[in-house]
């Protein structure tokens, strides 16, 4: 293919990556790196599932590049990028430390990003909403009651199976497996974190966990999902002026170095 041109760092407001299971072996570790290389942001938010800690305890499998991720993400930390990270389920351990500071890398349970505008946006991983998803396959119906119940429930389903040392079950991936039209569940899913949102006064919200990136309004929130470095290689950014772009990261690389690639007017093609 064409030369590979040596590009300067694109330069971002805000740049989002989640569910890159590192520790895995499907984590595309080379495009990561690669992305993490030719990008700088004044913040990165790291929103779940980033070690893939279930895998590393079943398999051992951490090889050399995935060590240069987080060395990479931690240099981007000490000189000056503002680096937040919001555990997913496949991270959960870390959430007992929400609320301190490694090597300048802050954790939370969530967080609120706040757009050029001063819109507020809901920054969350995804899976605690899992239950819902489930709920919603059964019966078509949320009361607000239901609604936190199902909140509730996960929550302790989690933890119960964590205290006897089974692994996360994820109800989003049960669903996932159960409803025919994968494009059902990624709409019930973007309505189901969008009703939160709402509810709770965002104006958007950031969520990753279905490995689908998308940028979509629902219900009048501003939806994004930062997709996933496992089977589709994307990030989301938001440029200075506040306008969120959705990147894909690929085989196609150097083309896309030169060319933003908005992939959000075809949300099937994942
Ligand atoms: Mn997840």
């Amino acid at each position: 293919m064409g030369t590979i041109q040596k590009l300067k760092p694109r330069k971002y407001r805000s740049i989002w990556l989640s569910d890159i299971h590192l520790g895995y072996k499907g984590c595309k570790a080379e495009y990561l790196l690669d992305f993490l290389k030719t990008t700088e942001s004044d913040i990165l938010y790291l929103i779940g599932d980033i070690i893939d800690l279930w895998s590393v305890k079943r398999t051992m499998y951490w090889p050399q590049s995935h060590n240069n991720i987080v060395r990479t993400i931690l240099d981007k930390a000490k000189q000056g990028t503002r680096v937040i990270y919001i555990p997913g389920n496949h991270d959960e351990q870390l959430r007992e430390y929400a609320g301190m500071v490694f090597g300048n890398v802050e954790i939370h349970h969530e967080y609120t990003h706040v757009a050029p505008d001063g819109k507020r946006m809901l920054l969350v991983h995804g899976d605690a909403y899992d239950a819902i998803m489930k709920c919603r396959g059964v019966k078509n119906y949320i009361g607000n009651l239901g609604y936190e119940a199902l909140l509730y429930c996960n929550r302790q389903i989690s933890l119960i199976r964590r205290t006897f040392g089974f692994p996360y079950w994820s109800l989003s991936g049960f669903v996932k497996r159960q409803v025919k039209d994968a494009m059902e569940h990624i709409n019930n899913f973007a309505e189901v974190v969008c009703m939160d949102a709402a509810k709770r006064g965002f104006d958007g919200v950031v969520c990753g966990h279905i490995h689908h990136a998308d940028i979509r309004e629902v219900r009048n929130i501003l939806y994004c999902n930062d997709g996933d470095w496992v089977e589709n290689c994307t990030a989301l950014v938001e440029q200075k002026n506040g306008q969120m772009e959705l990147i894909h990261w690929t085989e196609q690389q150097v083309t896309l170095n030169v060319n933003h690639v908005n992939i959000t007017s075809d949300p099937v093609a994942a």
